[in-house]
C-alpha cells in the first residue's frame, strides 16, 4: 500500500475500481462515439456521495480527504476521463471556491445541492481573449443598486450545458489588471432537461435562476467526448450582490487558488489514464503471442512497460504528496503543478506505448486505448497547459530559492 494511504483509503478505492468495472467501462466507447452526457452514471454517482466527497459533512458533503478525491478521480479516469473530468470540475472547480470563499449564506444555500449531486457545478474562467492569461478577462460586471448586471462570454467551460451553478469571474473595476476581477455565482436551469429529469438529477427550479444566460453547442472535441463543454454566454444578467463570491477584485486571486486544487485532480485523473492503459498493454502482451511466445518475452516489450510502472508510481507519488499537503493546510501550488506536468506527460505516453503493444488492434475501438491516447492530450491542456504549470513552478523556484 501506498505510505501515504490509510486503510480507508484503500477501501474506498475498491469501490470506485468496482464501480468503473460494473458501470463506466460497459459504457465508455458508446460515450465517446456519441458524445452523450452519462446522466444515469451521474446519478449513481450522485447516490455513492462522490460529487460531494471533499466537502464538509455540515455541508452535505462525505467530509473525506484530499487523497480520497484523488483516488476517486484516479480510478473513474482508469476506464473514462470524461466520468473522471465531470465529477472533478464540479467537485475541484465549481463547489471548491464556493466552500472556500462563500459566504455562511452562500454555502448553506448553494454547496448542499452541489455536494448531493443533485444539480452539477461549472467555472467560467476562460474566456475567447483571455485562456492562458487569465486576467485578460474581458466580462463585465457593473454594480446597479444591489444588482451586478454581467456581460459577456466564456469558451471551453466543462459542465457549462448541463450544470445549473455556475461559478464565473468578471471584471468589476477596468484598468486595473487582476485586482479587478471579481467572480459571481450564478445559477441557470440545464441544457438537457429531459435527459435530467429522466435521471432524476441536474435540475432544481428553486435555484436562483437569471434571466441571460445561454450556452453554445457542445463542442466536438478530440478527447473526454462524453463530457460537456461549451461556450457560456452572459446578456445584461441581474445577478444579486449577494451572489458575489469573496470581496470586489479577489476574483482572480481566489481562481488561482481554486486552480491549484483543480490541478491535483487533473494529476490524479492522469494518473488513471495512464494506469488504465498499461493495465491493458500488461494484459495483452502477456497474452497475445507471436513468433511462438507472448509478446511480453521481447525485452522491448517487458522494458517499455517496466519503465512506464515506475513512471506511474513516481507521478503517484508526486500527486499523492501534493493531496497530502493540501489537507494540511500546507502550500501545495508548486506540487501540484509539478504533478500535473509530470503526470499529463505520462498519461500521453502511457496511451501511446499501449497503442503500440496492442499494434493494429489498439488503433481500433475494439480497444480502449486509442480514446485513452486522445483523451490524455486534454491533461496537457486543461486547468493550465503544460507551459504555464511550468511557468508556475518557476515562479516558485525562483522565490524559494535561499
Ligand atoms: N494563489 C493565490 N494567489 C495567486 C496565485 C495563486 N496560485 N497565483 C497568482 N496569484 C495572485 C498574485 O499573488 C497576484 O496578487 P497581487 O496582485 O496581490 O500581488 C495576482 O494573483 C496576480 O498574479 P500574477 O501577477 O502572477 O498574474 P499573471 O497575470 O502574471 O498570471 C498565471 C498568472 C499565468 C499563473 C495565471 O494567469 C494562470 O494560471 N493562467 C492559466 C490559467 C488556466 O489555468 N486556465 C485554465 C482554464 S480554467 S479550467
Amino acid at each position: 500500500m501506498h505510505p501515504l494511504l490509510q486503510r480507508e483509503h484503500s477501501d474506498f478505492r475498491v469501490e470506485v475500481r468496482q464501480f468503473g468495472l460494473e458501470r463506466i467501462a460497459p459504457v465508455a466507447r458508446e460515450g465517446d462515439e456519441t458524445g452523450r452526457f452519462p446522466w444515469e452514471n451521474v446519478r449513481a454517482m450522485a447516490e455513492r456521495g462522490w460529487f460531494g466527497l471533499p466537502v464538509p459533512a455540515e455541508l452535505g458533503g462525505m467530509g473525506r480527504d484530499a487523497l480520497s478525491y484523488a483516488i476517486l478521480i484516479e480510478e473513474l479516469a482508469r476506464h473514462d476521463a470524461s466520468h473522471a473530468i465531470t465529477v472533478s470540475a464540479h467537485s475541484n472547480l465549481a463547489t471548491g471556491p464556493i466552500v472556500a470563499f462563500g459566504t455562511e449564506e452562500q454555502r448553506s444555500r448553494f454547496v448542499p445541492a452541489l455536494a448531493a449531486g443533485r444539480v452539477l457545478g461549472a467555472f467560467g474562467l476562460t474566456e475567447p481573449d483571455a485562456g492562458s492569461d487569465a486576467s485578460g478577462t474581458r466580462t463585465r460586471a457593473l454594480r446597479a443598486g444591489d444588482d451586478y448586471r454581467i456581460s459577456g462570454s466564456k469558451i471551453f467551460i466543462t459542465n457549462a450545458g448541463v450544470g445549473e451553478i455556475l461559478v464565473v469571474t468578471a471584471v468589476t473595476t477596468p484598468g486595473i489588471g487582476s485586482s479587478g476581477i471579481s467572480s459571481f455565482i450564478i445559477c441557470k436551469p440545464t441544457a438537457d432537461p429531459e435527459a435530467a429529469d429522466r435521471a432524476g438529477v441536474g435540475h432544481l427550479p428553486s435555484l436562483p435562476y437569471s434571466d441571460g444566460v445561454t450556452t453554445g453547442a457542445p463542442e466536438d472535441k478530440l478527447g473526454w467526448r462524453a463530457s460537456d463543454t461549451r461556450a457560456l454566454f452572459l446578456e445584461d444578467v441581474r445577478v444579486p450582490k449577494d451572489q458575489r463570491l469573496g470581496a470586489e477584485g479577489e476574483g482572480f486571486r481566489n481562481f488561482m487558488q481554486t486552480l491549484d486544487a483543480g490541478r491535483i485532480g487533473i494529476a490524479a485523473l492522469s494518473l488513471g489514464i495512464a494506469q488504465g492503459a498499461f493495465d491493458i498493454a500488461l494484459r495483452y502482451t502477456t497474452r497475445r503471442r507471436q513468433f511462438k511466445r507472448p509478446l511480453w518475452d521481447f525485452q522491448e516489450v517487458r522494458f517499455g512497460l517496466a519503465d512506464l510502472a515506475a513512471e506511474i508510481e513516481a507521478a503517484r507519488h508526486l500527486t499523492y504528496a501534493a493531496a497530502w499537503l493540501k489537507e494540511r493546510g500546507r502550500s501545495f501550488g508548486k506540487e501540484a503543478s509539478m504533478a500535473k506536468l509530470i503526470a499529463s506527460r505520462l498519461a500521453a505516453k502511457s496511451a501511446r506505448t499501449a497503442v503500440q503493444c496492442l499494434g493494429a488492434a489498439g488503433y481500433t475501438s475494439r480497444y480502449p486505448v486509442e480514446r485513452m491516447m486522445r483523451d490524455a492530450k486534454a491533461c496537457e491542456i486543461g486547468e493550465g497547459t503544460a507551459e504555464i504549470q511550468k511557468l508556475v513552478i518557476g515562479r516558485h523556484l525562483v522565490r524559494e530559492q535561499p
